[in-house]
């Protein structure tokens, strides 16, 4: 099988799809416990209550804010524990299943000793949930025990087993994408190859909707989450849900992580919505639901928890004033790696207090918003019309070419994959602009706009723009600031 060769933007054809599910299903013990049809009525008996979908058209047309934490552990029995804590205490509106860094990475005999060595300490020695090690009817037990939709959350370049597994256990819904989950999680894998394995997963989704079950689909909007400009976020973010509807996805959440100027990501998560709904709509997908999901700060959080809870509680409010439909919320552990159930569902109560405390108050509206959202609007829009244009009217084959030439790059990344030679900085107001280009295809208008934010910032701190700026932005939020000072 060679990508390369095949990858196009189309939807796949069964045969070719049978083929790659019999080589997928056998590649580990668990795999052939998937039966699709026992999967599909297993779906059918899920109340409406269970079904993402469902939940989230419907807090969409009542404006409501969806709250989500995430979670998960080695074992079972207490991931199971978890879960009720956090929809019980925490009143979260959808569960999470979180899933470690070994299945993230297709190591299942290394996941596998995790499980045991966690039983035999009696905690879990695993940063998640091995979904593929318990199987299907395991991790059943998971969807039967929770009240509200349970979501799978990872990072994995190549998850077609683990959606296997998970969908056919009754998960109804599902993060990441071949763009989202490869750029920002891995070092060497070739962006064509994680497409391609995502157009399966994408194709799998649509064999479910086939048969009236809906799996939502949602987008990992925070790419490195270090000062990732919105354009380039929705750009990837609109890509990737087009590469999904077109493999018959039918209901699509785009995310986007909070910069912490409430001004930009209020305007980005307006512009995220419109420009979305726009472009499925373009492409002859209007039938495709699509809602937003707004990220906390993913950056770097301050150790001390009050501090943090302050960083949460700002999250809380742009949400909000933004008007996003769902929020992933952070906890007062962020800085100390995986928190505990408490500091979960103190995260998630901060939030709950904060969004309560502002469902009444209207909307921002002001006209310096509504030219912050007119330039997210051009940019995305001169960056997708040069994707297409390299594409040659394949959108799959533009992104991979789009890539290689900079046209979409993606700052802070691990991975070869992207040139890394777009700059992102803060201006004076903490909104995030870009210092270097690199191969952006920005007109000149758009370039005057970051030229001038980011030289009004070097004016007022009296230092030229350079690379040290960008430091002290990237450490500033730990440090108890939003734009980053010298010493
Ligand atoms: C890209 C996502 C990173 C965020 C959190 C991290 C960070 C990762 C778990 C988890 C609770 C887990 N995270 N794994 N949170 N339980 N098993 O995802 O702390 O905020």
């Amino acid at each position: 099988m060679n990508p390369k060769q095949k990858l196009q933007n189309r939807r796949w054809d069964d045969s070719h799809f049978v083929a790659e599910r019999g080589a997928v299903l056998t590649s580990w013990p668990t795999g052939v416990g998937v039966d699709l049809a026992d999967a599909f009525d297993f779906h059918r008996t899920l109340p409406e209550e269970k079904r993402a979908y469902r939940k989230l058209q419907a807090g969409r047309e009542k404006g409501h804010i969806f709250l989500q934490p995430r979670a998960g552990v080695a074992l079972l029995s207490e991931h199971l524990i978890l879960l009720t804590r956090l929809e019980q205490e925490g009143l979260a509106d959808f569960l999470p299943t979180t899933i470690d860094s070994y299945t993230r990475q297709n190591r299942y005999e290394e996941a596998q000793k995790g499980i045991e060595e966690s039983k035999l300490a009696g905690r879990s020695l695993l940063n998640g949930f091995p979904a593929v090690n318990y199987g299907v009817a395991n991790c059943r037990l998971i969807v039967e025990a929770a009240a509200v939709p349970v979501q799978v959350r990872h990072g994995t370049p190549d998850a077609r087993l683990l959606a296997e597994i998970t969908l056919a256990a009754g998960f109804g819904d599902f993060e990441g994408g071949g763009i989202s989950y490869n750029i920002p999680y891995a070092r060497d894998i070739p962006l064509d190859l994680s497409i391609y394995h995502w157009q399966y997963v994408d194709r799998l989704c649509g064999a479910y909707a086939e048969n009236g079950i809906i799996i939502n689909r949602e987008m990992f909007g925070p790419l490195t989450g270090t000062l990732v400009p919105p354009c380039l976020s929705h750009a990837v973010g609109i890509i990737e849900a087009l590469l999904a509807a077109e493999q018959g996805v039918r209901s699509i959440t785009i995310g986007y992580g909070q910069g912490g100027n409430l001004l930009q990501d209020t305007a980005a998560l307006r512009s995220l919505a419109r420009l979305g709904r726009r472009y499925l709509d373009r492409a002859g997908f209007g039938e495709v639901q699509l809602t937003t999901v707004f990220h906390q700060w993913m950056g770097g959080f301050p150790q001390n928890e009050a501090r943090a809870m302050g960083v949460i509680a700002w999250g809380a409010a742009t949400a909000a004033l933004g008007g996003a439909n769902k929020v992933i919320v952070k906890t007062p552990h962020e800085a100390l790696g995986v928190p505990s159930a408490e500091a979960n569902v103190a995260g998630l109560l901060c939030t709950r207090q904060v969004i309560s405390m502002l469902s009444a108050q209207p909307p921002l509206q002001s006209a310096e918003l509504v030219r912050e959202e007119v330039v997210i609007e051009r940019e995305v829009a001169e960056i997708i019309a040069r994707v297409e244009q390299l594409g040659e009217g394949d959108l799959a084959r533009g992104t991979v070419r789009s890539f290689e030439a900079g046209v979409l790059d993606i700052p802070f990344a691990p991975s070869r994959w992207t040139r890394g030679n777009v700059i992102p900085v803060r201006d004076r107001e903490g909104a995030i602009r870009i210092l270097r280009f690199g191969d952006l295809p920005f007109s000149d208008e758009s370039r005057r706009f970051h030229r001038a934010k980011v030289e009004q910032r070097g004016a007022a701190e009296k230092r030229e723009p350079s690379f040290r700026m960008v430091i002290d932005d990237i450490y500033a939020i730990g440090k108890g600031r939003l734009v980053g000072k010298p010493r």
